[in-house]
């Protein structure tokens, strides 16, 4: 078992699927202590076993819906002394759910949406950052997407939960300067994850569709460049990183040839 003293400490939320998944893979063979949030408890249990049976990892478990404000805030409060020097804060978890005209959108899919990429983005960085702000150090990593930076044909809501995440994490950068708190924007493309199926209910052959006939990122490879924007030296910092798939030109010009 590592030490947890001499160990940093990175947060992800969103990690019992996907991106936050491999990231937190990513960190535990770095030797992280990890917080690993995420509302479907049984698998968190089975990566918080295999982290610790592979990599003898220091984890505290954290069953949260992030856009349940009164919950995050308690339990984040409740966290026990050792695990409140947080050195990086992932803001993974995020869903679109429906791909609909404007005018025909289901409006609990904009607020699920909304509620969860940027309500609980904020409620669980408002937690956090005053324990990063009493250590005068740290990191958070915001997760965006390509659909932040160009709205596609009936993104609207998830394009502008998405718009928020990149403002947001602008001015936060801003406001934590004279902390000595780095802020970052992660903006992938295409991610072969659970994200289609969230996105299409259920539907996996419509959600197999989407990755069909070109290359899509894997969650490990944006796992890979979340690590190596927070392993950068002090002086350095990326505030912005667009990674695509080759096949991938603009959110909706994929090459299915490729
Ligand atoms: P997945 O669906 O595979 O994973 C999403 C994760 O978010 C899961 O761990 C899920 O856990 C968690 N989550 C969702 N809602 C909540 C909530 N209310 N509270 C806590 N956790 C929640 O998708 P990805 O890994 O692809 O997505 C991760 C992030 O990356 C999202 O912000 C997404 O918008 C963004 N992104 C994804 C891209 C892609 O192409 N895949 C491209 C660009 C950005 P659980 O259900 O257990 O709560
Ligand atoms: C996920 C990428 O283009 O499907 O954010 O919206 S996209």
């Amino acid at each position: 078992m590592s030490d947890f003293k001499l160990n940093k400490t990175v947060m992800i939320t969103g990690a019992s699927a996907g991106i936050g998944k491999a990231t937190a893979f990513k960190f535990a063979k770095e030797d992280y202590n990890l917080i690993l949030t995420a509302r479907r408890s049984e698998l968190l249990d089975e990566i918080c076993d295999s982290l610790q049976q592979n990599y003898g990892s220091h984890i505290y478990k954290m069953v949260l819906d992030v856009s349940d404000k009164d919950e995050v805030e308690k339990q984040i409060n409740a966290l026990p002394y050792e695990w409140k020097k947080i050195d990086i804060l992932v803001n993974n978890a995020g869903l679109a759910v429906g791909l609909n005209p404007i005018q025909q959108g289901v409006i609990d899919d904009w607020e699920r949406m909304i509620d969860t990429n940027v309500k609980g983005l904020l409620y669980v960085s408002r937690a956090i950052i005053p324990l990063m702000i009493e250590n005068a150090s740290g990191h958070i990593i915001n997760i965006g997407s390509i659909a932040g930076r160009e709205a596609y044909m009936n993104g609207n809501v998830y394009c502008g939960t998405k718009a928020a995440v990149d403002s947001i994490t602008k001015g936060m950068r801003i406001d934590l300067l004279k902390h000595g708190i780095k802020v970052s924007l992660i903006e992938p493309g295409a991610v072969e994850t659970e994200f289609s199926v969230v996105r299409f209910k259920g539907d996996q052959e419509r959600a197999d569709n989407v990755y069909k006939g070109f290359i899509p990122l894997k969650a490990e490879d944006i796992a890979d460049a979340i690590y190596y924007v927070c392993s950068l030296p002090k002086h350095v910092n990326i505030n912005d990183m667009l990674i695509v798939p080759t096949a991938q030109a603009a959110a909706t010009i994929i090459d299915k040839n490729l």
